[in-house]
C-alpha cells in the first residue's frame, strides 16, 4: 500500500541515545545508534521504499521518564523537542512530531505540551510509562491525582497521548528473575504498559475527560486480549469494586478513548482481533523503527488478509483524521 502514515517511529537525542544500547548486541548497536540519530538519509530512503509518506517521530525510551532529577528531566525534554522541531521543519511533508514530556513535574509537562503543540505544531505527546521521581525506585503513574490538571490540558488541546512501553522497576521483576529475556519487548514492556492503561481506565480519568484519546502500540499491549474478563470483574455489578472509580464498563472506555497501532506486532490474527474489539476506525499502522524494520512492517501489512477498505483506514485515513493532516 502506498501513502501510509506511521506513528511509532523513534529517534534519539544526544542525551538519550544511551538508553537504547542495552537492547542490542555489540555488533548491531552501531547500526541502531546511527539509525536512531538519522532523520533525513536512511530513514527517508526506507520510508520511500516502503510506501510510508509521513511519520510522526518520538524520542526513544525510557529517556525523560527515567531521569530522577526533575529539573534535568525538564531540560532534556525541552532540548529533545527543540531538536525534533528543527529537524521536522526541514521536511514537514514527511515528518510530524510527538512531544517528550517531563512528567516528573505535572505543571512543567503541561506547559511543555502547550509550547510544543501551540508554538511548534507538534501532533501530541508520547510518554514512556511511569516516571521515576527523585529516586530510581520511584514509579509515578499517570493516573494519579497530581496529573489530572495535566490531562485537562491534553483534553483542551485536543491532541492524542501515546502511552509507550518501558520496563518495570528492578524491584518489580521478581516474577521474571533468572529469565532476563522476559524483560523488554518479549513480554515485560507490554505487561507493564497494559497495566498502566488499565490504571488510567480504573481511575475514572475518562469520566472526568471523556474526549481524551490514548494510543497504545503493539496492537494493544495485551489489553485487548483480556478486556472482556477485565471488564467483567472490574465493572460488573455484584463484584467487589476494589477501588474501581470508573463509572462504566471498562470495555466502553477501551472502545471510546483508545486507539492501537501495529508497531512491532506484525500479526494478522492480532490485528483482526483489534479490529473486532475496537473497530477498524481505531487501529493504525506503525512500524517501531529502528527497533523493527519498516520493510517487515510494510511487507506484512500491505499483504495482510483484511479488506482493502480497512487497509486504507488503518494504513492512512484514521491517522489523517485523528491528527487533522492535510
Ligand atoms: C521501543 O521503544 O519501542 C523499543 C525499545 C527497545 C526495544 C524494542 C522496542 O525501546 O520496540
Ligand atoms: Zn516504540
Amino acid at each position: 500500500m502506498q501513502h501510509k502514515i506511521a506513528l511509532e517511529e523513534h529517534f534519539a537525542s544526544p542525551d538519550t541515545i544511551g538508553d537504547s544500547q542495552r537492547f542490542f548486541t555489540g555488533d548491531i548497536w552501531p547500526q541502531r545508534r546511527r539509525q536512531l540519530l538519522d532523520l533525513h538519509e536512511e530513514r527517508i530512503e526506507r520510508m520511500d521504499a516502503c510506501g510510508i509518506d509521513y511519520a510522526i517521530l518520538s524520542l526513544n525510551a525510557p529517556a525523560v521518564q527515567a531521569i530522577t532529577d526533575t529539573q534535568q528531566a525538564i531540560d532534556v525534554a525541552r532540548r529533545a523537542n527543540d531538536l525534533l522541531a528543527e529537524q521536522v521543519a526541514r521536511r514537514p511533508d514527511r515528518f510530524g512530531a510527538f512531544a517528550a514530556l517531563p512528567m516528573q513535574d505535572p505543571d512543567a509537562a503541561a506547559r511543555e505540551l502547550v509550547r510544543t503543540v501551540s508554538e511548534l505544531g507538534f501532533k501530541g505527546a508520547l510518554v514512556n510509562g511511569f516516571s521515576q521521581i527523585g529516586s530510581v525506585e520511584n514509579a509515578t503513574y499517570c493516573d494519579l491525582s497530581q496529573y489530572w490538571s495535566f490531562w485537562g490540558e491534553v483534553a483542551r488541546l485536543n491532541v492524542p497521548f501515546y502511552l509507550h512501553p518501558r520496563n518495570p522497576l528492578p524491584s518489580q521483576q521478581l516474577a521474571i528473575e533468572g529469565h532476563p529475556w522476559l524483560m523488554g519487548p518479549a513480554w515485560a514492556f507490554s505487561a507493564e504498559t497494559g497495566v498502566h492503561a488499565l490504571r488510567l481506565i480504573g481511575s475514572g480519568l475518562f469520566d472526568a475527560y471523556p474526549s481524551l484519546q490514548v494510543i497504545l502500540g503493539h496492537l494493544g499491549e495485551l489489553v485487548q486480549n483480556n478486556i472482556w474478563r477485565t471488564s467483567h470483574w472490574a465493572s460488573a455489578s455484584g463484584k467487589n469494586p476494589l477501588g474501581v472509580r470508573a463509572k462504566r464498563p471498562f470495555i466502553d472506555y477501551f472502545r471510546e478513548n483508545f486507539y492501537v497501532t501495529t508497531s512491532g506486532n506484525f500479526r494478522t490474527i492480532a490485528m483482526r482481533n483489534a479490529i473486532d474489539e475496537l473497530g477498524s476506525d481505531r487501529v493504525m499502522f506503525s512500524s517501531d523503527y529502528p527497533f523493527e524494520a519498516m520493510e517487515e512492517a510494510s511487507g506484512w501489512f500491505d499483504r495482510a488478509e483484511i479488506n482493502d477498505n480497512d487497509r486504507q483506514k488503518i494504513g492512512r485515513d484514521n491517522a489523517r483524521r485523528l491528527f487533522r493532516l492535510s
